[in-house]
C-alpha cells in the first residue's frame, strides 16, 4: 500500500495522498510546515496538517484567485497579496504588463523559503522586479497603513486557524477597504461553499457590509477536501462580468485555465449557493 498523509477535513471525513516522500518537515515560529512529493498531486505544500497547494492543481487556484480581479479592476499598477507564500498568486499577478508595482505581504518567511526551495514550478515570478516582499502579519500591515493605496487586493490565506485566522475578520476586511482605491477591486479565496458553508455565509454577509458588490465565483480544486472552491469578487463600483479584453487576451495563452467564457461562466451560482445567501 505504501505510506499516505491524510488531511483531516472534519469528524467524518479525510482526503488522503499516497506519498513518494517527505521533502522537508519543519516548524517556523508560527505553524509547521511540510512538503511531500506524492503520486498523484505531484510536490504538496503542507502548513499545520492542511494541504495547502500542489503542482497538479495549484493552477485552478492560483488563476482563479487572481485572474477575474486583474480582469475586471479599471487601474492594476498596484497590487496588494496578502498571504500567497508559495508564490502562485503573485506569479499571476506579475503576467500582467500593466501592474507595476505587487506588494506580497506574507507573515512566515519560511514558507516562502520553502516553496522557493521545493516548488519553484508554482513561484516562478520571484526575480520579478516588480515585486517586494514584506514579511509582516497582514493583519497588522493593514492596521497600521496609513496611505499606501491599491488597485487591486487580492487576499489568500489559509483556514480561519492558527496564524491565518485574522484574514477572515471583520476589521481586517474594513482595513483592506481602506487601503482600496476608490474603483479597486478585492478578491479573496472564501473557502468551500459545500465543506464550510456557515464559514462561507459569514464571509458573504461580512463583505456585503463593507462593498455594494459582493459576488462569490465557484470551482474546482481537488487538493481542497469536498473539491469544490469559492472565491469572493469585491468592490464598490464596477461588475464582475465586465472585463477588459485587452487584458484578459494580454494572459489567456498563457493560462492553464483562466479564459473570456470561463470568467463569465464561474460567477453563475447553484441553487444552494443563492439559497444559503438569500439571492
Ligand atoms: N483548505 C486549504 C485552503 C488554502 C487556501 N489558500 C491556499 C494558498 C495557496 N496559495
Amino acid at each position: 500500500m505504501g505510506l499516505w498523509y491524510d488531511e483531516t477535513l472534519d469528524d467524518h471525513t479525510r482526503l488522503g495522498l499516497r506519498v513518494k516522500e517527505t521533502l522537508f518537515s519543519g516548524r517556523s515560529s508560527y505553524q509547521d510546515i511540510e512538503v511531500i512529493d506524492t503520486v498523484g498531486f505531484g510536490r504538496v505544500l503542507i502548513i499545520d496538517k492542511v494541504f495547502m497547494t500542489s503542482e497538479y492543481d495549484e493552477f485552478l487556484y492560483h488563476e482563479m484567485l487572481a485572474q477575474p480581479a486583474l480582469s475586471t479592476a479599471p487601474n492594476i499598477a498596484r497590487v496588494l497579496v496578502i498571504g500567497g507564500g508559495d508564490g502562485g498568486t503573485v506569479r499571476e499577478v506579475l503576467r500582467h504588463p500593466d501592474v507595476k508595482d505587487c506588494v506580497m505581504v506574507e507573515i512566515d518567511e519560511m514558507v516562502v523559503d520553502v516553496s522557493k526551495e521545493y516548488l519553484p514550478g508554482i513561484g516562478t515570478a520571484w526575480n520579478d522586479p516588480r515585486l517586494d516582499i514584506r514579511f509582516i502579519d497582514g493583519h497588522e500591515y493593514v492596521k497600521r497603513s496609513t496611505d499606501e493605496k491599491y488597485d487591486v487586493i487580492l487576499l489568500d490565506g489559509t483556514d480561519p486557524v492558527g496564524p491565518g485566522a485574522v484574514l477572515f475578520d471583520e476589521s481586517f476586511y474594513a482595513g483592506c477597504k481602506r487601503m482600496l482605491a476608490p474603483e479597486g477591486v478585492m478578491a479573496l479565496q472564501s473557502e468551500s461553499p459545500l465543506l464550510m458553508m456557515d464559514l462561507f455565509v459569514q464571509t458573504q454577509h461580512r463583505l456585503r457590509s463593507l462593498f455594494s458588490e459582493v459576488h462569490p465565483y465557484l470551482g474546482p480544486v481537488p487538493l481542497y477536501g469536498t473539491g469544490i472552491w469559492s472565491w469572493t469578487w469585491c468592490s464598490d463600483t464596477g461588475e464582475p462580468l465586465r472585463a477588459i479584453r485587452e487584458r484578459q487576451e494580454a494572459i489567456v495563452e498563457g493560462s492553464k485555465a483562466y479564459n473570456e467564457e470561463l470568467h463569465q461562466a464561474v460567477f453563475a451560482l447553484p441553487n444552494y449557493v443563492k439559497r444559503a445567501l438569500k439571492l
